[in-house]
C-alpha cells in the first residue's frame, strides 16, 4: 500500500450524526426555516443527517385526517426544496418507523411525572387546548426522547423553544445509562446564533407561529403576500436612530434585523450602516424583498415536487427503510438490557 493511502485510512473519521424533526401540524414558516431547517441544510455535507416529520406528535392536538395526510407529503417536498437532498440525508415519516412508539413506551417508564409537569410546551398547549389535555400531550417529551436516542445522534438542531426537551432527553438517557451501561449517546442541542428565535411580525414579543397567521411568513406564501406582511410589521416611532439593534427597547426592529441578517449573511453593524439615515418606509420593504428572493427558489422547487407524488412516496419508502435499520439496532439493545425475553 502507498504511504499516502495508509495515512488517509488512519485519519478518516466517521461523520458526526444530526437528527431533528418538525410536526406536520401546519404549513412551514420562516421561524421553522431560519430556526431549524436552514441550519440542517447548511450542514448536510458535514454530518450524517436524519430528519423526520413528527406526525405521531401532531395528533396530541386533534387533526383533520385528510389534511394531516396531505401535509405529511407537502412538508417532505418543502424539506427537499430547502436543500435537504434525500440522497444525502435520511428523510422519513415518524409513523413509518414503529421503533419510535416502542422505545417511547419504554422511556415513559424512565421519565418522571414532575419532569413532564415542568415542560413549557405542555403548559402552553394545555392552556391553549383546555378541552383536550390528553395523556399524549403530557408524555410527548418521552416520545421525543425516543425519536432522538434511537439514532444515537451527536447533535439535535432545533430552535430555542425546544432546548428544554433536548435537555430532558439528556437526563432520561443519563438515567437509563446509569442503570444499564452505555446504551445511549448523550446528544447536545444545536442552536444557531442567528435565527434561533424569530418573533411574529405583528407580535414582536411572541415567537413567530402559524397560530398568528398575519404576522407569520409561510414558505409557500406568494411574493405579494410576503411584501404586505413585512410592510405591516410592527416597529416603533423612533425617528432618530431607527434601524438599530436593541432587543429590549426595539423588539420589532431587532426581529427584522435578525431576519435580514440571517438571509443576507450581513452583521448587525453592516445593516445599521446600510440603512443609516433611512426610515422604516425603506427598511421594512427591503427586508421583505430579501426574504422574497431567498424563498423564491424554495417555493418554486416545492411546487414542482408536490406534483410528483410518486417520487415523494419513494423517498418516504427508502427513508423508512434506512431509519428502521438504525432505530432497530438501538431498540433491540434496549429490549435486551431491560430484560425483555428475546425470540
Ligand atoms: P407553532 O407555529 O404552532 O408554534 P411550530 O411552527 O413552532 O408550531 P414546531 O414543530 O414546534 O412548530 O417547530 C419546528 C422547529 O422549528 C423547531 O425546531 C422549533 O424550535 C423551530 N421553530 C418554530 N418556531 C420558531 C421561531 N419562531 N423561531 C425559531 N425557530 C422556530
Ligand atoms: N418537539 C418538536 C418536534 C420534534 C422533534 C423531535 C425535534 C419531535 N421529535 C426530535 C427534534 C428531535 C417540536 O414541537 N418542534
Amino acid at each position: 500500500m502507498e504511504p499516502m493511502e495508509k495515512e488517509q485510512t488512519v485519519t478518516e473519521q466517521p461523520k458526526k450524526r444530526m437528527l431533528s424533526g418538525i410536526q406536520p401540524s401546519g404549513d412551514l414558516h420562516l421561524g421553522n426555516y431560519l430556526g431549524a431547517i436552514k441550519n440542517w441544510a447548511d450542514r448536510v455535507n458535514e454530518y450524517e443527517c436524519f430528519y423526520f416529520m413528527a406526525d405521531m406528535h401532531t395528533i396530541t392536538v386533534r387533526q383533520d385526517p385528510a389534511e394531516l395526510r396531505k401535509r405529511s407529503l407537502n412538508q417532505l417536498a418543502q424539506y427537499i426544496a430547502c436543500g435537504l437532498d434525500p440522497e444525502k440525508n435520511t428523510l422519513f415519516l415518524q409513523s413509518h418507523v414503529p421503533a419510535h412508539a416502542q422505545l417511547g413506551w419504554v422511556l415513559d417508564c424512565y421519565t418522571m411525572f414532575g419532569e413532564l409537569s415542568r415542560m413549557t410546551q405542555f403548559k402552553d398547549k394545555s392552556a391553549k387546548h383546555k378541552d383536550n389535555i390528553n395523556a399524549g400531550l403530557f408524555t410527548y417529551p418521552a416520545l421525543m426522547a425516543a425519536d432522538i436516542l434511537l439514532y444515537q445522534p451527536d447533535y439535535v438542531p432545533v430552535g430555542e423553544d425546544q432546548k428544554q426537551h433536548v435537555e430532558l432527553t439528556r437526563d432520561i438517557a443519563q438515567r437509563f445509562n446509569a442503570i444499564y451501561g452505555d446504551v445511549f449517546k448523550i446528544p447536545e442541542p444545536f442552536i444557531a446564533k442567528t435565527g434561533a428565535r424569530i418573533y411574529g411580525l405583528s407580535t414582536p414579543d411572541a415567537k413567530m407561529s402559524k397560530s398568528v397567521p398575519e404576522g407569520c411568513v409561510f414558505l409557500m406564501d406568494d411574493p405579494d403576500t410576503i411584501a404586505r406582511k413585512f410592510k405591516r410589521a410592527v416597529t416603533d416611532s423612533d425617528t432618530v436612530n431607527p434601524v438599530h439593534f436593541d432587543r429590549q427597547n426595539k423588539p420589532g426592529v431587532s426581529n427584522l434585523m435578525n431576519i435580514y441578517a440571517t438571509v443576507t449573511g450581513e452583521t448587525y453593524e453592516q445593516i445599521e450602516a446600510e440603512f443609516e439615515g433611512k426610515g422604516y418606509g425603506v427598511f421594512k420593504p427591503a427586508v421583505g424583498e430579501a426574504v422574497i428572493e431567498h424563498l423564491r427558489p424554495i417555493r418554486e422547487e416545492a411546487e414542482r415536487l408536490i406534483k410528483d407524488k410518486a417520487y415523494l412516496h419513494q423517498v418516504y419508502e427508502e427513508g423508512a427503510q434506512k431509519a428502521s435499520y438504525v432505530a432497530g439496532k438501538t431498540l433491540r439493545k434496549v429490549y435486551k438490557k431491560i430484560g425483555f425475553y428475546q425470540l
